[in-house]
């Protein structure tokens, strides 16, 4: 090593290249796509090599930097990755690692390599999708380095340096390429939020994550949880009021399957359970999240039959009943995943199921012995909970049964459209009875109908169900919309192709979309995932000179209607401060026409597991050419679901 050698392309080296040019081909098969989600795959699949090393025991911190480029270095304080010759190949084992698809962490042998399933393609994957990466290994006082383009290697390992004989660690800087990704711009909040949910998951394990990008200098965020997913729940739960001061935790390995859960109950009525496999999540849950469910209801049931909480006379509690309130992670780690479900998501290894399931059993049934006060507290808020559910099924037979006999009667405030046929049909809904009437005036008739909501819509995420299905507002959007909720729901009865929602462009308006939104997300998902939900965007501003009228989007769009127009005395700008100033043929000309209007069609984000991230796109009417760059620059922007 450290002498350099030309190439020679051998038959090994010949199948190598086409390996990486397999991915190169068909990205989508080895990142799931090339959108903004693949590009930041890259960089998890990077960290995921040290993160094993982390939990091999052999790192405990782990850098991330984003330079202005937007090529990306990762480092970390592990043994380094083998600099030796792979006896197999022919080659250094860490060219092995980037040259060879599939080959990430399977030479050496020893290592306690857990990433797999989606994510664990291997360093090969990344190294074929970057125009360019550099591998830098820091061991036995040597600094080894290599480098490759899209994927193609263009000196053999060499020695570049010295360094201190104790420095031991990896480091990989790679700039993805321009020619396969479509934008490779990095998202802060999205890479952070990962990078916390990795610190929570490796408990004693540091990240340090730096954006180099921002003009007024970097911005750096550094994640360390000594207590792991003890830290996570207490992050969770952060903005809540808990049920008792301690986080139930229990841990274990059997049959394989390295078991971690932890749990506290809030005093709210929403469950908050996330599943982990091997660090990544599972948002259907699987066979890990079911050991956990049985296992907590048959202990509290348990518990409460012995404690005398519930009478011999009285049933069971359900899990549901038992799980309201409660947030819990459960984190198994296990050699084999299985991923089943619609988006391979979903944990299938049954013996993950009984491993949890015997774990958890044990240990929170000694754990309720020994805090009386947490048994006491949860079966008493389960009892209510389970009467809360027999009012609320009451209360939904009744509206069942109601909607069945008088032919779905619509809700008397619905302006509804005349178009019977729902491809074409839109329904705005519309905070406050005002801007609801405005709305009416400026719809067109056959194809937009008009859904005033009085006032701020109830927090679903803050009340039982008996409440919800009570709430006026809640019952007009159900009838009006037709799908049913929950288990009812049946979109092929949608009445209308778009839901609209309309606030005003202020804190409040925000407010309101935002529960509104919840409402949504939490009754029908499906709603929101096939794409049928909008935010109508109306205007900030109106700028008026010589009789000419234009309305700004944002600050950035007034700035340049202004310099279009130029400054002077005969403009008039006026600020818009809610729907109701703007009369019907404004609203109609800057929001509500379909050729002219913009709407932002809200999605689900499935990566980003505690925070429920809901992205926004802008689509507008095609016959306005000014507003282009107005699309770009909001292309996205996330919001957090916890309010
Ligand atoms: F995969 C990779 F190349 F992308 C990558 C690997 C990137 C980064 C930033 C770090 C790593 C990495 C690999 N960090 N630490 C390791 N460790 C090993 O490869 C290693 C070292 C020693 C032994 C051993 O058995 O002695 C085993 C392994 C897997």
């Amino acid at each position: 090593m450290g002498t350099e050698e030309l190439q020679e392309y051998g038959a090994d080296q010949i199948q190598i290249l086409k390996g990486l040019e397999a991915v190169r081909k068909r990205p989508g098969m080895y990142i799931g796509s090339t959108s903004s989600r693949g590009l930041h795959h890259l960089v998890y699949e990077i960290v995921d090599n040290s993160v094993d090393e982390a939990l091999a025991g052999s790192c405990d911190h782990i850098e991330v930097t984003v330079h202005k480029d937007n090529s990306v270095t990762v480092t970390d304080n592990g043994r380094g990755i083998p600099v030796g010759i792979n006896h197999q190949a022919g080659i250094p084992a860490v060219e092995v690692v980037f040259t060879i698809l599939h080959a990430g962490g399977k030479f050496g042998g020893g290592g306690y390599k857990v990433s797999g399933g989606l994510h664990g393609v291997g360093a090969s994957v990344v190294n074929a999708l970057s125009e360019w990466l550099e591998v830098r290994i820091f061991n036995e006082g040597k600094i080894y380095q290599q480098r490759y383009e899209r994927g193609k290697t263009m000196y053999s390992l060499k020695v570049v340096g010295e360094c201190d004989p104790d420095r031991h660690g990896t480091e990989v800087t790679f700039f993805p390429d321009r020619e396969i990704f479509d934008d490779i711009e990095f998202d802060f909040d999205v890479l952070k939020q990962r990078f916390r949910e990795m610190a929570f998951l490796t408990k004693g394990l540091r990240f340090t994550f730096t954006d180099e990008r921002p003009e007024d200098g970097p911005k750096q965020r550094v994640f360390h949880y000594e207590g792991g997913i003890i830290e996570f729940v207490q992050y969770l739960n952060r903005s809540s009021s808990a049920l008792y001061p301690q986080v139930i935790y229990c841990e274990g390995t059997k049959n394989g399957v390295l078991v971690e859960a932890a749990m506290q109950h809030n005093d709210g009525y929403k469950e908050n359970t996330y599943g982990f496999v091997n660090n990544i999540v599972t948002p259907e849950g699987g066979m890990h999240v079911e050991g956990f469910r049985m296992a907590l209801t048959k202990v509290f049931n348990d518990y409460a039959r012995k404690n005398k909480l519930l009478k011999d006379s009285e049933p069971n509690l359900t899990g549901e009943d038992i799980r309201e309130g409660l947030t819990a992670i459960i984190s198994v780690k296990i050699e084999n995943p299985q991923f089943e479900g619609q988006t391979k998501m979903k944990l299938g290894n049954s013996e993950a199921r009984s491993a949890v399931n015997s774990i958890v059993t044990e240990q929170l049934t000694y754990f309720l012995e020994q805090h009386p006060n947490v048994g006491k507290s949860t079966v008493e808020k389960s009892v209510l909970a389970q009467r809360a559910r027999e009012a609320a099924r009451k209360a939904r037979d009744l509206t069942r049964r109601k909607s069945a006999l008088d032919g779905m009667s619509l809700p008397g405030k619905l302006a509804d459209c005349t178009d019977k046929n729902p491809k074409n049909c839109e329904i705005f809904i519309v905070e406050g009875d005002s801007a609801g009437g405005s709305a009416k005036t400026a719809r067109s008739r056959a194809t937009q109908a008009i859904l005033p909501l009085r006032g701020k819509i109830l927090n679903v995420e803050k009340a039982r169900l008996d409440r919800i299905y009570s709430n006026a507002e809640i019952k007009a959007m159900i009838t009006a919309f037709g799908t049913g909720i929950h288990e009812d729901f049946d979109i092929s009865k949608l009445r209308y192709d778009k839901i609209i929602i309309m606030t005003d462009a202020d804190v409040d308006g925000a407010h309101i979309a935002t529960l509104m939104l919840t409402f949504l997300y939490r009754f029908m998902p499906e709603l929101i995932k096939t794409g049928h939900v909008y935010l109508a965007q109306p205007p900030l501003y109106k700028v008026e000179k010589n009789r000419k009228v234009w309305y700004a989007y944002s600050d950035a769009e007034l700035e340049k209607i202004m310099q279009e127009i130029g400054r002077d005395s005969g403009n008039k700008i006026q600020r818009y401060k809610g729907l109701g100033e703007m009369d019907a043929d404004q609203l109609w000309e800057t929001t509500m026409d379909p050729e002219k209007r913009i709407l932002k069609r809200v999605n689900i984000d499935e990566d980003s597991a505690s925070e429920v991230d809901l992205t926004f796109t802008t689509l507008m009417g095609d016959k306005v050419e000014p507003r282009r760059e107005f699309i770009e620059e909001n292309a996205k922007y996330v919001t957090n679901l916890d309010v």
